[in-house]
């Protein structure tokens, strides 16, 4: 096999084999009130697809994940589904594990904050905080009486000016009023540094406009913050004094160092948290608790700051925010349902450039899926490949005289790899992503100039080679670029290019030094099928995580069809019931089995008409009573207005047949 070079990283280090620093991955830990939405799906894609294009350019990585359990809320949300808080964390945390395995999410660790390990780091930092000074020689901690607003859905004190008509204006409920004795953080010592460090780009806040909201802040003036709770008796006891429990900002923020090993893996703190380039990525609505507090909360323990904090877009849709209580949640398991696990991580991560917020239009998914990934990378996939497979028996072609248009073509993947490293390096996804389709469209147009379908029919092998070799080649590297975002597709195109173990190639590590296509080339099915517009007035319905059910809009997923077990059944016998004008008592065989169902078709069909007809029934539906008479099944019938008419079979078939 013939080595080549085509990718060379946009990091000198990666091609000369010096160790590169790590880079540490974090999203948020979610709340386990909520069902995971597009929204958690995307922050933890887009950390998940940093993850493997680090690791692809050469660089080490973690990335952590996880949940937030503890906290008034989750307690008050178990108490009011009879559970006790932990059973309740253990069933929603698993719903965040559940969605991001279907989604192809390799985390490294996945954080719990009610894991043992958690619950003694935050200890041991409360401890440590408790026992430092300021320079002044105060406390960093100490004691006071808090009385506030505290919104429970935010699970933060809110002021009266924040209140519209009273109300908390994200979560549309009554704050409590809240006075305790509470212990708390002094922040306006550490106020300064902490603006320091943002403004001179230590802690790097990106986009640009985030971080002027946040040097915006220290303007205004921030307060010192409350760091425990009386009441709350769902959290971690604060180790000073238990009768206190940690608040919850200050008991999930460090979720970011227990689980690299504060405390208790001096190794593996080092590496990744001290020595690592640290990203945490998130929205805008938790910017001041990791811009702000969480910088303080580390300098006053003496552990360094995060490098980066990234504060992505927010989704909404039709407008308005995704919330539970709107019932416009889009489900990402729905997404996978339809469009596949890779499919659905292209689709969320293409919506808008990474920062921006964006609206979405479910119904656009069906023809961004087509476009994108059935029309311009499946088919080009197809297209070189069938031709090889057809001309050159799926041998690689041998290479031939190349012109011009095929140099450029060549020139074009390799710029398309260096788009995509420097995309990496800025944090810019969506540019990384738009590098390989890129790269695949130019391709594609390579191949409209170059017109293989003529040369093959001229019978120009040399040259048709010659342009199958190219095309190949940008195909290969389009798939590597884009296997962070298309991880199985990737593979999979790979494994079509010739590669016996194309995991293997991904993670070679470095985009230098990779094999050109070996063959056999073979296209088994195609890479992304086209999807059918579906009949449905709205694509956004179908994807909410609670549909509303409105009469012909409402969408089940194929595993919900399959779960109703259809079957043919032969009528036996049929009678009218006394005293109900509608009614026909049906015996029926459904193969051996001999059943009773009661149907309401007796104004459309006599009893003798049914004798001996196959019709369609509900096998597996619950026993009902109907005027007293026992019904085990339903028939299927097509109405419309008043002309009904039996779902039948179009030939004989025998009874007990499913249907599907
Ligand atoms: O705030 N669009 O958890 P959370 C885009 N537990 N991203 C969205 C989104 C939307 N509409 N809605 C949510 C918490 N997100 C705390 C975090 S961290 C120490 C503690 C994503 O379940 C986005 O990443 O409310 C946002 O920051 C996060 O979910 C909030 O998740």
């Amino acid at each position: 096999m013939s080595r080549s070079a085509p990718l060379p990283s946009s990091d000198p280090s990666a091609d000369s084999g010096a160790p590169q620093t790590p880079v540490y991955i974090t999203t948020p830990i979610y709340y386990v009130n909520d069902k995971p939405h597009i929204g958690h799906a995307y922050t933890t894609i887009v950390a998940d697809y940093l993850t493997r294009a680090h690791r692809l350019l050469g660089r080490p990585a973690f990335f952590l994940t996880g949940t937030d359990e503890h906290g008034a809320r989750i307690a008050q949300v178990a108490r009011e589904h009879g559970i006790k808080p932990q059973e309740w964390c253990d069933r929603h945390s698993e719903h965040f594990r559940a969605a991001w395995k279907r989604l192809d999410v390799a985390y490294d660790q996945f954080i719990r904050t009610t894991d043992k390990r958690h619950v003694d780091g935050v200890r041991r930092m409360l401890e440590r905080m408790h026992a430092a000074t300021v320079p002044d020689g105060k406390p960093v901690i100490y004691e006071g009486i808090y009385t506030g607003l505290y919104c429970l859905g935010c699970e933060k004190f809110i002021t009266e000016k924040e209140l519209v008509d009273g109300l908390c204006p994200s979560h549309l409920t009554a704050p409590q009023k809240l006075t305790e004795k509470n212990y708390f953080f002094r922040l306006s010592a550490f106020l300064p540094q902490v603006e320091r460090l943002i403004n001179e780009n230590s802690i790097r806040i990106l986009p640009e406009e985030r971080r002027r909201e946040v040097l915006g802040l220290f303007k205004q003036g921030l307060e010192d913050f409350s760091i425990s709770r009386e009441k709350v008796d769902w959290g971690i006891p604060l180790p000073f004094d238990p009768s206190q429990n940690a608040y919850v900002w200050v008991d999930a923020l460090p979720n970011y160092i227990t689980a690299v090993g504060y405390g208790d893996d001096p190794e593996s703190f080092a590496r990744w948290w001290t020595q690592g380039t640290v990203i945490h990525l998130m929205a805008k609505d938790i910017l001041k608790f990791h811009a702000v507090y969480w910088p303080a909360m580390l300098l006053s323990i003496g552990e360094a700051v995060p490098d980066q904090i990234f504060i992505h877009g927010y989704f909404t849709v039709n407008g308005q925010k995704m919330s539970k209580s709107l019932q416009n949640a889009i489900d990402p398991n729905l997404l996978v349902d339809r469009f596949g696990t890779d499919g659905t991580r292209y689709l969320l991560l293409t919506q808008f450039p990474f920062g921006q917020d964006g609206d979405v239009k479910a119904d656009l998914f069906i023809r961004q899926f087509n476009a994108d990934l059935a029309n311009d990378l499946g088919n080009l996939v197809s297209r070189a490949v069938t031709l090889i497979e057809r001309h050159f028996e799926g041998r690689r072609p041998p290479g031939g005289a190349s012109q011009p248009i095929d140099n450029e073509q060549r020139q074009q993947a390799e710029s398309c790899g260096k788009r995509f490293a420097a995309a990496i390096e800025s944090l810019a996804p969506h540019d990384a992503i738009g590098a390989g389709i890129d790269l695949v469209r130019a391709a594609n147009r390579y191949l409209e100039k170059t017109q293989p379908w003529s040369l093959a029919k001229e019978n120009d092998l040399a040259r048709l080679g010659t342009v199958l070799n190219t095309a190949v080649e940008s195909i290969r590297v389009a798939a590597i670029i884009l296997s962070p975002i298309l991880p199985s597709k990737s593979r999979l195109i790979l494994a079509t290019l010739g590669f016996t173990d194309p995991e293997a190639e991904l993670n070679r590590q470095g985009l230098s030094g990779w094999d050109r296509c070996p063959g056999p080339f073979h296209l088994e099915a195609p890479i992304f099928p086209r999807m059918d517009k579906v009949a449905l007035p709205s694509m956004e319905k179908a994807l909410m995580s609670e549909p509303t059910a409105v009469a012909g809009e409402n969408v089940i997923t194929v595993d919900q069809f399959r779960q109703t077990q259809l079957c043919t059944a032969e009528v036996i016998s049929a009678e009218k019931i006394a005293g109900a004008d509608r009614l026909l008592k049906l015996q029926i065989a459904l193969g051996e089995e001999r059943r009773q169902i009661v149907a309401g078709i007796a104004q459309h069909y006599k009893p003798e008409d049914l004798v001996g007809r196959t019709i369609v029934v509900v096998a597996n539906l619950q026993p009902a009573t109907i005027r007293g008479i026992a019904s085990q099944g339903m028939l299927l019938a097509a109405s419309n207005g008043p002309t009904l008419r039996l779902i039948t079979t179009d030939g004989p078939i025998d009874s007990g047949s499913s249907i599907g």
